[in-house]
């Protein structure tokens, strides 16, 4: 299928849609938010009802965001349309079968590879750099409306998805559009602050903590882990100490880079990160999750050993350091 003709059925059925609910996936990131807040906004602008859900904690760092006062976690209401954004799969959209069922249209617009197609009309590009660069498409698309606040949610899910423009899947158009969004009245100054310059003082102690007993494997390879007792005794939240994968991938010998977070005794959430065309989504994608080419992660049920074993074993797999 192509994806302008995707884009006019999208704008055929909102042509015949009052009330829309948009959603995006759980564990909420800037691409996640910034096109969430951003095509809400847009719509609101166009004269629809809409109802931006989010189930979980907004972290402290994306606060900044507008439109975040419109997002709820009410989902008994009457919809016409769903719009599903940023989330490769329907389960991670969250327990909103009824909600889903219910819905007489459903659009699904992302980025991811592993993108499932789970929609009636599929927005997809694969590899494309962010969720928000293809909703900034589809408002140019069909002439929705854009705004100073709107271009602030869409450049700041361009810049986290592409890691600050650094990711391979940053192109010549990502560029472009991310100038013009500055032109739409986006404060990229304020993004770079807000989002990469206001740490938590505490963050960074837990960071050094983190790195001083992070394990080198086969020379190429960062493996840091952070217990939920570290953050009990730091006083912050795991998406504080988010950008600490950043850092040993940023040296000149590593390739991958991977954090492995607790969640509870024995559930792990695991974070990669790569330098171009390293796929740690592959990586991921073998150990039950996604991503992208650069960032990926998964969650793994287990206890630490099997989990710190397993990937090994993926990256082994994958024969990067051979
Ligand atoms: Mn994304």
């Amino acid at each position: 299928m192509k994806i302008n003709d995707e884009i006019m059925k999208f704008k055929g059925q909102l042509d015949s849609t009052n009330s829309i609910a948009l959603i995006s996936h759980l564990d909420p990131d800037g691409d996640n938010l910034g096109s969430l807040t951003g095509l809400s906004k847009s719509l609101v602008k166009f004269g629809k009802k809409v109802y931006p859900i989010e189930f979980d904690k907004i972290p402290e760092n994306l606060k900044f965001l507008p439109n975040l006062d419109l997002l709820s976690d009410n989902i008994d209401i009457n919809i016409d349309m769903i719009i599903c954004l940023d989330c490769a799969n329907y389960e991670r959209l969250g327990m909103i079968d009824d909600l889903f069922n219910r819905a007489k249209y459903r659009i699904n617009i992302d980025h991811h590879q592993s993108n499932e197609f789970y929609g009636q009309v599929n927005i997809v590009k694969k590899g494309y750099s962010s969720t928000c660069e293809l909703v900034f498409d589809v408002i140019k698309e069909l002439n929705l409306p854009i705004d100073e606040e709107i271009s602030m949610s869409l450049l700041t899910g361009i810049s986290t998805d592409t890691g600050r423009f650094l990711y391979s899947s940053t192109t010549s158009d990502t560029l472009s559009k991310a100038s013009a969004l500055i032109d739409y009245g986006a404060d990229m100054i304020k993004i770079n602050e807000l989002i990469y310059q206001s740490k938590k003082f505490n963050a960074q102690l837990l960071e050094n903590e983190i790195l001083s007993n992070t394990e080198i494997y086969s020379n190429c390879v960062a493996i840091g882990f952070v217990s939920t007792d570290q953050l009990i005794k730091y006083n912050v939240e795991v998406s504080d100490i988010d950008s600490v994968i950043n850092t040993f991938r940023d040296t000149n010998i590593i390739k991958i880079s991977v954090l492995i977070k607790q969640q509870t005794e024995n559930e792990y959430k695991v974070s990669f990160r790569s330098k171009g065309n390293i796929d740690v989504g592959i990586i991921a994608k073998n150990l039950g999750g996604g991503g992208h080419k650069n960032a990926a992660a998964t969650r793994i049920k287990a206890d630490y050993e099997t989990v710190l074993n397993n990937i090994k074993k993926e990256i082994d797999r994958y024969g990067l350091c051979n």
